[in-house]
């Protein structure tokens, strides 16, 4: 494995472990402010696991037999000194296979077997029922086992060519499938659906998770590879192979799958040892590779600089023999280089700006706040030592204007119940629109649509109606929480102009990110259902199932969308109510302290010795969450 990018996995893991303990180490502090701010620290909280368990996802996607599997064991696994997953000739994975390591769990390889595709579960759905699937444990000191156990990965079985039909496995009347029917009347089909293979290598453990997938047939049937699983990689290798060029199910995996990915996406050509002959020169070895790799970029209209030419084979040997000049020669390191130097950089920056982004609005309003009430009790302090030795005459003056002053206070403060009391009405109706029931009610009539209109254009138009649906819901939910932002911004400004309080930005909701989730989920659906190859009647099973896939995504973005509103109607009214009460909070006591110094004039000093120690603590306070800031800084 290459230097570089174990260096760049393991940086990007480090880098994760010590912004998320940055995020404790403030969460805690704000804790520590009489825990007044209890939302924004459990946010804290939630940002900082969310980035302890963060993925990179690779997808490797190409046509059967472009080497994808040579090239993950290349890659990622040549340390094994042999191939960690099946890609010997006769010998290739048949199955999506998800490679991953989760501490919590012992090493193991999960199959789904190949009839759950019968079900309308989804995958997602079968992935949190341990019993569907067969599980073997995996033995890391043991490479043997370890081998054989993944050659499951390539076992199939022989099935009657109507289940293979039905299941959307074998297309009979497609003149290059039909030579698979055997005498008596079966085909055979891969055995198993998904796999996921738990396994504890350092990149894995770092955080990278790597897709393997099968050809054009798997990504068809399985609608949430399409839907959500490729779509959401953060980087996907698009193979082709020498030998046998673009062909047009290269193509059109391509252009359904992988071109639209606005992540990283790159073709690789494969097996250019292929081109390797030693009755020509090196030029013109090269040359020929050239040829083929400008022919590629123009096919897939990519940039020259986007396709990468290696020989995944060669790569694997060189790195187990240590062979330094095949190893250049193979061209795995250019790739390397892509991934350890770009694809995981640009997903490091991205995670770490939209960290710093949320954590540094939250460290401006703690400066504010800190700042605010260092100015209240010095402002109080400042008080204090002019009455000091003054009348009771004087005192009372003062108590008398203060008492006005928290008159008002309370005045406002009652006027914002009225607010509130509104915000937190639309809140509901907001919520209501997201609701599941809400949600399950769109798609039963989307279904119905569907199984009524049994036409290309029904079925278009019924989607179109979902989704018009659907983002209205956002829309709508997004307009209420705009008029609950001006209403709070308001109240804000009415307690910052009259009492002082600091100003403070309350936040918009915004949907944007669900919103696009489900537009590109609609367009999914859009050509899936344009495409007269899922239209057949056989196939109606495919476009239930295909239904059950884009409802269970929908479901997701819903979800998370509803998540992020209840998380939202906190935030916006909750630091508000916080400080609104801190501030009588801060009246009231000065008040009480007044009148003990009316009674007594000997408390006065005692007053003063207690609002320096206060300052004194609020300075302790302010030089650590300077401190805080820094490790925020960079
Ligand atoms: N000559 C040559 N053969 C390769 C190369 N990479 C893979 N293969 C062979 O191509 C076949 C398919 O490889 P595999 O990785 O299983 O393909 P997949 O179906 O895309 O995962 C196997 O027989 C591999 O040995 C390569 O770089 N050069
Ligand atoms: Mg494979």
């Amino acid at each position: 494995m290459s230097i570089h990018l174990e260096q760049e996995v393991a940086d990007y893991s480090d880098r994760r472990m010590r912004l998320a303990a940055a995020i404790t180490y403030y969460a805690d502090w704000l804790d520590r402010q009489h825990g007044i701010d209890a939302e924004r620290t459990l946010r804290l909280a939630d940002t900082a696991t969310s980035l302890r368990q963060e993925k990179l996802v690779v997808a490797f996607v190409a046509e059967f037999s472009r080497g994808k599997t040579e090239l993950i064991n290349a890659l990622f696994f040549a340390d094994h000194g042999q191939r960690l997953l099946p890609s010997d000739a006769g010998r290739t994975t048949m199955c999506p296979t998800e490679l991953f390591a989760n501490a919590d769990e012992a090493p193991s390889l999960c199959l789904l077997p190949i009839e759950t595709r019968r079900r309308s579960e989804s995958l997602a759905h079968l992935k949190r029922m341990p019993i569907e699937w067969c599980r073997i444990a995996l033995d890391p000191a043991d490479p043997r086992q370890l081998q054989e156990s993944l050659k499951k990965l390539t076992e199939t079985k022989a099935m009657t060519a109507v289940d293979a039909i039905e299941l959307g496995l074998w297309n009979g009347e497609d003149p290059g499938e039909r030579h698979q029917l055997h005498a008596d009347g079966t085909v055979d089909v891969p055995a198993w659906r998904y796999a996921m293979v738990n396994y504890p290598h350092p990149l894995l453990q770092a955080g990278l998770t790597i897709l393997d997938t099968p050809g054009l047939n798997a990504l068809g049937a399985e609608p949430e590879l399409t839907l959500s699983v490729i779509p959401n990689a953060h980087a996907v290798m698009f193979l082709l192979a020498t030998d046998t060029g673009v062909t047009r199910s290269d193509l059109e995996i391509w252009q359904k799958y992988v071109h639209r990915h606005v992540h990283y996406h790159v073709a690789v050509l494969n097996k250019i040892d292929m081109l390797w002959d030693e009755l020509k020169s090196d030029s013109e070895v090269h040359a020929t590779i050239e040829r083929q790799v400008e022919e590629t970029a123009r096919v897939l209209k990519l940039p020259r600089s986007q396709v990468f030419a290696v020989s995944a084979q060669k790569a694997l040997t060189a790195k187990i023999r240590g062979d330094a000049a095949l190893r250049v020669r193979s061209g795995i390191e250019s790739l390397e280089y892509l991934l350890a130097h770009q694809v995981i950089p640009a997903r490091r920056d991205m995670l770490y700006h939209a960290v710093n982004r949320e954590v540094n609005a939250l460290l401006d309003e703690s400066r504010v706040d800190m700042a605010t009430r260092l100015k209240r009790s010095s402002d109080e302090l400042i008080q204090l030592t002019q009455l000091s030795g003054k009348n009771r005459e004087l005192i009372e003056q003062t108590r008398a204007a203060l008492q006005l002053e928290k008159d008002s206070y309370d005045a406002t403060a009652n006027q914002f119940r009225v607010t509130r009391k509104m915000v937190q009405a639309q809140g509901e109706n907001l919520m209501s629109h997201l609701s599941e029931d809400t949600l399950d009610v769109i798609l039963k009539s989307g279904r119905e649509a569907m199984e009524e209109s049994w036409t290309t254009r029904g079925l278009t138009s019924g989607i179109r109606d979902l989704s018009e649906q659907m983002s209205d819901r956002f829309q709508q939910a997004t307009r209420l929480a705009d008029g609950m932002v001006d209403a709070l911004d308001q109240a804000y400004i009415r307690f910052h102009r009259h009492h002082n309080l600091p100003k403070m930005q309350v936040p918009r909701l915004d949907l944007g990110a669900y919103r696009n989730r489900l537009a590109a989920l609609m367009r999914e659906t859009g050509d899936f259902c344009k495409d007269p190859a899922n239209l057949l009647l056989e196939k109606r099973f495919m476009i239930r199932r295909f239904y059950a896939g884009l409802a269970e995504e929908a479901r997701k973005a819903f979800s998370l969308a509803k998540m992020e509103a209840e998380r939202w109607l906190r935030i916006a009214l909750d630091p508000i109510m916080t400080r609104i009460r801190e501030h009588k909070q801060y009246l009231d006591t000065r008040l009480t302290s007044l009148h003990r110094i009316l009674e007594n004039m000997g408390t006065l000093h005692n007053r003063m010795a207690q609002v320096k120690t206060e300052i004194g603590k609020l300075r302790n306070d302010k030089v650590e969450l300077a401190h805080i800031s820094e490790q925020f800084a960079s």
